[in-house]
C-alpha cells in the first residue's frame, strides 16, 4: 500500500436484533428482503432508482434518461423529467385521507403550540407562493431564510419551492456577518425572517441581525425582506423593504399552481463550513433530491400513516431540510417541530414532547445523547415514553456507551436504533440500519442504504482489508448527490472526487471520513480524516479513543487530538468532561490513562489530559476537534470560527491552559 490508511483498535462485539413484532410490521422486514433489495439494485441502480421514481413520486413529465454520468463528477438524474417537489410534498396528498391528517405539529418553546393539517399547510405554502411572487421573485432567483424554528420556515422553504425560486436557508443562530455572506454569496433577492425567536428562554433578535447583515448597502441584491411576527417584540421596519408576513398574507390568493421544474433545476444551496476556508455552497436539485429524501424516510423511519414522527435537528441544516420537511412531508406523514432545546429551565423537554404528543420515530443527534446521559436518567423515567418505536442518530459517531444508554433508558431495549451516516452532500442517508431487517452493532451505522455502494479503501483506491481503516467513499452516483459547489464547479471537483483519482473511468465520491468494514461487512466511520492522529506511525480516528474514554463512569464527552510530539510525531490529547458527581483530579487522569490502555491498548494511551466544562461544538453540535488541536500545542485559533456555538467555551478552555 502507497499510503497509511487508519489502525482500527476498538473491539465492540454486541449485536441487537429487531425483535419479531417490529420486523412483521415493518417496510423491509427481514435481513434477506434487505439483501435481495441491495443486490438488485447494485446489479442495475438505474433499473432501480427509475422503478421507484415511478411509483413513489409524481411527475408532470417523464424523464427521458435515468442518470446522464457523460460529464462526471457533475451527474443529472432524471433528464427532461419534470416534477415540483412541493406538489409531492402536499397537493398529492389532498385527494387522498391525508387531507385532514396533522402535517406539522408545531411546539414553540414558551408552550405555545400549532398544528398544520395537508390541507392547512397546503392554503399556507400557496399564500406564501403569492407573497413572494408579488414581491418580484421569479423562479430561479434566490431566497435566504433565516428563522426560528417555527412552521413559517417549512412554509417558506415549500414556498421557494413552489415557485422556482431556490432557497438558501441560514441558520437561525447564525451572526449578521455569517448571514451577509451566505446573502451576497448567492446573490439573494428576498430575505425572509421573524422579529424574533425563543432559544433557551431568551429572545434571539432575529430581525436585528437581519438589519445589520443589510445595513449600508452591504447586500446589494436584496430587494426585499419579509417579517413573520412571532415575539411581538418592536423591531424596526423599513418602509417599501420590510414587509409583515401577516399583512401580505391577508392580501393574497390561497391559489397558486406548482410551477414545472426541470428535474435538475436548483431546489436550494445549503452552506456548509469546511474545516478551512469559506464555508461551501452546497447544491441539491430537484427530482433526485425529492427521491432520495423520500425513499430514505420511507425505509429508514420505517414510516407509518399512525406514526408521529420527530426530528430534533433544526431546519437549517440538511438534517432538517431532508428529514424535517421534504422526506415526511413527501410521504404525508406527521412530522413533529419544536422550537426550543434542553435548557437548565427545563431539562426535560424533549421527553415531555414526546409524552404529549405520543412520538413515535424519535431522530436526534450524539452530542445531544450525551447531554441526556450527563442530565441523568430521572428526567426521561419520569415520563411515559412508551409511544416510542424506533430511535435514529445523526452528526457525529456514537460512542457504543451512548448507544447502549439510548437504547436501555430512552428505548426501553424494545425499540431498533438507526445510526445514519451521512452529510450535507450525499442529501440523506447513505449508510445506516433499516430498522426491521438489519441487526445492529452499537457504534456501528452498519450497511448502505439499496441503491449506495460504499466501499473503505487506500488513497490509491483499492479496498483495504476487514477491519483495517480507510477512507470512506462511495462509488456510484445516487439521486441526492450535491450536484456542485454553488459558483465554483473546480472546488466541487477538487473536494470530492480528486482525492483520489479516478481510475478506469470510475470517479469515487470522497466523503473525507475515515471508516472501516468488519468481518461481516458492517461500516465503522471512525471520524473526520482531518482528525486523524498520528502516534508513532499508527494512525488514529477520533472516535475510537473517544469511546474507550466515554465508556469509563466519570466521562460524559470527550474529545481528541493530536499534539505535536519529538519522539512519536504525536501524542494523543484529550480532552473530557466528567459526569456530575465526579471532580478533575490528577489520580482521575492517570485512571482515565489506564482505562484506555486496558479497552484498546497501550498506543491509544492519552500523554494528557485536560478536564473541561464544555467542548467547542458546531451549532449542530459537532465537536470542532480543529480548535482543540490548536489549543493542545498551544498555537493560536486560525482559520474559520463562524459557526462556533459558543465562544465562551473556547475561552475557558484557553484561560485553563
Ligand atoms: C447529516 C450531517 C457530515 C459529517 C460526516 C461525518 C459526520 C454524520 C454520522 C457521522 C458517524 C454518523 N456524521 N452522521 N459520523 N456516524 N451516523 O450531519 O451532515 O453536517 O454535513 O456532517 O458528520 O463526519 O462526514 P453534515
Amino acid at each position: 500500500m502507497s499510503q497509511p490508511t487508519i489502525e482500527s483498535i476498538l473491539k465492540e462485539k454486541r449485536t441487537f436484533a429487531p425483535s419479531s413484532q417490529f420486523s412483521e410490521r415493518a417496510c423491509i422486514k427481514s435481513w434477506e428482503q434487505y439483501q435481495e433489495l441491495y443486490n438488485r439494485a447494485a446489479q442495475d441502480p438505474i433499473k432501480f432508482w427509475e422503478e421507484l421514481a415511478e411509483q413513489e413520486l409524481d411527475w408532470f413529465q417523464k424523464w427521458d434518461q435515468v442518470l446522464d454520468w457523460t460529464n462526471p463528477p457533475f451527474a443529472k438524474w432524471f433528464v427532461n423529467g419534470k416534477i415540483n417537489i412541493s406538489y409531492n410534498c402536499l397537493d398529492r396528498h389532498l385527494t387522498t385521507p391525508r387531507r385532514n391528517k396533522a402535517a406539522i405539529i408545531w411546539e414553540g418553546e414558551p408552550g405555545d403550540s400549532r398544528t398544520l393539517t395537508y390541507a392547512q399547510l397546503h392554503r399556507e405554502v400557496c399564500q406564501c407562493a403569492n407573497v413572494m411572487k408579488q414581491l418580484g421573485v421569479k423562479k430561479g432567483d434566490v431566497v435566504a431564510i433565516y428563522m426560528p424554528m417555527i412552521p413559517e420556515a417549512a412554509i417558506a422553504m415549500l414556498a421557494c419551492a413552489r415557485i422556482g425560486a431556490v432557497h438558501s436557508v441560514v441558520f437561525g443562530g447564525f451572526s449578521a456577518e455569517a448571514l451577509r455572506d451566505r446573502i451576497n454569496a448567492a446573490q439573494a433577492k428576498l430575505v425572509v425572517t421573524a422579529d424574533g425567536g425563543f432559544r433557551k428562554d431568551k429572545v434571539v433578535a432575529l430581525k436585528e441581525q437581519v438589519d445589520l447583515a443589510i445595513a449600508d448597502n452591504h447586500t446589494p441584491s436584496v430587494e426585499n425582506v419579509l417579517v413573520v411576527e412571532r415575539t411581538k417584540e418592536k423591531v424596526p421596519m423599513e418602509a417599501g423593504r420590510d414587509h409583515w408576513w401577516h399583512d401580505l398574507q391577508a392580501g393574497v390568493s390561497a391559489h397558486c399552481e406548482p410551477e414545472m421544474m426541470d428535474s435538475e433545476d436548483m431546489l436550494f444551496i445549503l452552506y456548509t463550513s469546511g474545516s478551512t476556508g469559506k464555508p461551501k455552497g452546497v447544491v441539491h436539485t430537484t427530482g433526485g433530491y425529492n427521491l432520495y429524501s423520500h425513499m430514505t424516510s420511507k425505509w429508514i423511519f420505517d414510516l407509518k400513516d399512525e406514526d408521529v414522527y420527530w426530528c430534533t435537528a433544526d431546519v437549517g441544516w440538511i438534517t432538517g431540510h431532508s428529514y424535517i420537511v421534504y422526506g415526511p412531508l413527501s410521504n404525508g406523514a406527521t412530522s413533529v417541530m419544536y422550537e426550543g432545546v434542553p435548557r437548565p429551565s427545563n431539562l426535560g423537554c424533549f421527553w415531555d414532547i414526546i409524552e404529549k404528543y405520543g412520538v413515535n420515530i424519535f431522530y436526534t443527534a450524539p452530542t445531544a445523547i450525551r447531554a441526556f446521559i450527563k442530565m441523568g436518567e430521572h428526567h426521561p423515567n419520569a415520563r411515559d415514553l412508551s409511544s416510542l418505536r424506533l430511535l435514529g442518530t445523526v452528526g457525529e459517531p456514537i460512542n457504543p456507551e451512548a448507544w447502549m444508554w439510548y437504547h436501555k433508558v430512552i428505548g426501553k431495549e424494545k425499540c431498533p436504533i438507526v445510526d445514519t451516516w451521512w452529510q450535507t452532500e450525499t442529501g440523506g442517508v447513505m449508510i445506516t440500519p433499516l430498522p426491521g431487517a438489519t441487526p445492529t452493532k452499537p457504534g456501528s451505522a452498519t450497511h448502505p442504504f439499496p441503491g449506495i455502494i460504499a466501499d473503505v479503501v487506500d488513497l490509491d483506491g483499492n479496498p483495504v482489508g476487514d477491519n483495517e481503516g480507510g477512507y470512506l467513499v462511495i462509488k456510484h452516483p445516487w439521486p441526492g448527490m450535491m450536484r456542485t459547489v454553488y459558483g465554483d464547479p473546480d472546488r466541487f471537483r477538487n473536494t470530492y472526487w480528486e482525492h483520489i483519482a479516478p481510475k478506469d473511468g470510475q470517479y469515487l465520491y470522497f466523503a473525507g471520513d475515515g471508516a472501516r468494514r468488519d468481518e461481516d461487512g458492517y461500516f465503522w466511520v471512525m471520524g473526520r480524516v482531518d482528525d486523524v492522529i498520528n502516534v508513532s506511525g499508527h494512525r488514529l480516528g477520533t472516535m475510537e479513543v473517544e469511546s474507550a474514554l466515554v465508556s469509563h463512569p466519570a466521562v460524559a464527552e470527550a474529545a481528541v487530538v493530536g499534539k505535536p510530539d519529538d519522539i512519536k510525531g504525536e501524542e494523543i490529547f484529550a480532552f473530557i468532561t466528567l459526569e456530575g458527581g465526579f471532580t478533575p483530579s490528577d489520580e482521575l487522569a492517570n485512571e482515565l490513562k489506564a482505562h484506555v490502555v486496558q479497552e484498546i491498548g497501550a498506543i491509544a494511551r492519552p500523554g494528557e489530559i485536560r478536564f473541561t466544562d464544555g467542548m467547542p461544538k458546531t451549532r449542530s453540535g459537532k465537536i470542532m476537534r480543529r480548535l482543540l488541536r490548536s489549543l493542545a500545542s498551544g498555537q493560536e485559533i486560525a482559520g474559520d470560527t463562524s459557526t462556533l456555538e459558543d465562544r465562551g467555551v473556547l475561552d475557558k478552555l484557553r484561560e485553563g491552559a
